[in-house]
């Protein structure tokens, strides 16, 4: 592990704090204190890890114009094969400082050490390198046209970039976020000013150390703490000299950003919330179905916005399948993140618990029937500070129930039976949102009849959360607008130029 300014005082959760570290702003190179500062809290045992210094209007007006600099600086004047090439090098940064980033992510968020190793550090780097590799050897479209007195034009687009991206994240999994939008901006020769959520500041912040390493230019990449109204958030997207908005978060916050980003026409890309549908079949492979829906409802502790809030499944075997989910759940170790044994970690804040226990209060007066969970577990030491609840599954909810229709963002489900291909198709094509789906089956030919009806952004058919970030990602209705991944991603963060050339 390499220690650092930002990194060296992180330490687990569940060991012993002895030091409070002040995560700063990073500002055309330099770690920069603001006027205020705010609390970083530990979501398993709700202890102050860290102070926060929150960037006021001028440190954010500093931090696009050190941005727009950098655009004239060497980082513009780079070639697309030495920018892929720093890329590269950003990654190298990352794995460099594997167990830092680990520790801060699980610091910030209480995920379990498991989890931030196998999924959030490594797809940090893999979004590096991704997009380092896409923007190098992928070209544009030409055509040759042919013009009304028999002469020939030819047509052909060139990529630069939009300029300076304002990059605003979410807390579920912060790092992987942040770079799945930081990775495909660089590589397009843009900068970036980064507003990680106020309740994850920590990965964005070493991660200006790594691009340092890697030697990406001063002005770069820029990271502004704070929060959304009147802070950083909306400095940001009300800001003049920001050419795009890139947003993940939730649909709410994201009509807000669209009205702040509408009055100087800035491009926006949002991908926002979900209420996914499972519908698990008779005939599918019923314990991969099992072991699939039981990551789909509670990986992260249900905080994944691709994670399965309604599932659907064949009458046939709906009574042995939530049977079986419930074993799953109940199975399952809620505890400290560092503990080899845990595989559930506590949601993100205080006041998000309350938020997901008041729909587990919602449920009852809905009529749910409870088959497992709906309460905080009880550890009898300093994790009953923290923000834990229990994995939770439903049943007998009626489908207008608000259970059934708004996003909770927690670890639980409601299960409803059906009886027919086309009830199971309408129950899951009935929401506003449309991010995900997924279908589990033996019938290969039934799942891509279905994958085609379901009003969405990403179908998975016996699979969950299997990524290859060259596809298209994103969401329907409230989920989102627009596609990122792979191309998705290099032409939103570019200006495409079309030259036409008479011959
Ligand atoms: P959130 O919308 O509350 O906050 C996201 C970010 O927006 C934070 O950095 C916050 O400070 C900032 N923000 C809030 N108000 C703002 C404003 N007025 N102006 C500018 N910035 C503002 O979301 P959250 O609670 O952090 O994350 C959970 C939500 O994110 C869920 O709804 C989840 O479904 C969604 N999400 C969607 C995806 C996806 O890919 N579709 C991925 C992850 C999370
Ligand atoms: C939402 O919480 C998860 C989003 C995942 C991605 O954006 C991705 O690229 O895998």
């Amino acid at each position: 592990m390499i220690a650092s300014p930002q990194s060296a005082l992180l330490r687990l959760p569940g060991l012993a704090w002895d030091l409070v570290k002040l995560i700063q702003n990073y500002i055309d190179g330099r770690f920069v204190p603001g006027k205020r500062e705010f609390a970083d809290v530990n979501p398993a045992d709700g202890t102050v890890i860290a102070q926060v210094t929150e960037a006021d209007d001028v440190q954010v007006n500093e931090a696009v114009h050190a941005a727009r600099r950098a655009l004239r600086g060497e980082w513009g004047r780079l070639g697309v094969r030495e920018r892929a090439a720093r890329l590269h090098k950003v990654a190298d940064a990352i794995e460099k400082r594997f167990d830092c980033f680990v520790q801060a992510e699980v610091a910030d968020t209480g995920k379990p050490v498991a989890l931030a190793s196998r999924l959030d550090v490594p797809r940090a780097a893999a979004n590096f390198r991704v997009f380092a590799d896409l923007v190098k050897l992928t070209g544009l479209e030409s055509f040759q046209t042919e013009t009304p007195d028999g002469t020939h034009a030819l047509n052909y687009a060139v990529r630069k970039p939009l300029g300076v991206i304002g990059v605003i994240t979410p807390w579920n999994l912060p790092l992987l976020l942040l770079t799945w939008k930081v990775a495909p901006a660089l590589a397009c020769g843009n900068t970036v000013v980064v507003k990680p959520s106020e309740e994850t500041p920590a990965t964005a912040t070493l991660l200006a150390e790594a691009m340092q390493d890697a030697g990406i230019p001063n002005g770069v990449y820029n990271v502004t703490h704070g929060f959304g109204p009147e802070s950083a958030g909306e400095f940001l997207t009300q800001h003049a000299g920001v050419n795009a908005v890139t947003f993940t978060g939730e649909s709410r916050t994201g009509a807000t950003i669209m009205k702040a980003a509408a009055s100087t026409v800035k491009p926006v890309s949002f991908e926002l919330g979900g209420k996914n549908a499972a519908i698990v079949f008779a005939d599918c492979n019923f314990e991969e179905a099992v072991d699939g829906l039981s990551e789909a409802v509670f990986l992260n502790t249900g905080q994944v916005c691709l994670c399965a809030e309604r599932v659907y499944v064949e009458r046939k075997i709906f009574d042995i399948f939530v049977e079986e989910l419930k074993q799953k759940a109940e199975s399952l170790h809620p505890g400290w993140p560092n503990d080899e044994k845990t595989d559930l970690g506590p949601l993100i804040s205080a006041q998000h618990r309350e938020k997901v226990l008041s729909f587990y209060r919602l449920a009852l007066e809905e009529g749910a029937t409870v088959i497992t969970g709906g309460g905080v577990p009880k550890f009898g030491d300093h994790r009953d500070n923290g923000f834990y609840v229990q994995p939770t599954l439903y049943t007998g909810l009626p489908e207008s129930a608000r259970c059934v229709k708004e996003e909770i963002f927690g670890p639980v489900c409601h299960v409803a039976p059906f009886d027919s291909e086309e009830e199971a198709v309408a129950m899951a094509n009935d929401t506003k949102y449309g991010l995900t789906a997924s279908i589990w089956t033996g019938n290969l030919k039934r799942g891509h009849r279905i994958a085609q009806q379901m009003n969405v952004g990403i179908t998975w058919v016996n699979c969950w959360f299997l990524r290859d970030l060259r596809t298209p990602f994103g969401g329907a209705g409230l989920s989102g607008i627009g596609r990122e991944g792979g191309m998705h991603s290099l032409n939103f963060y570019s200006e495409l130029n079309n030259i036409c050339v008479r011959l």
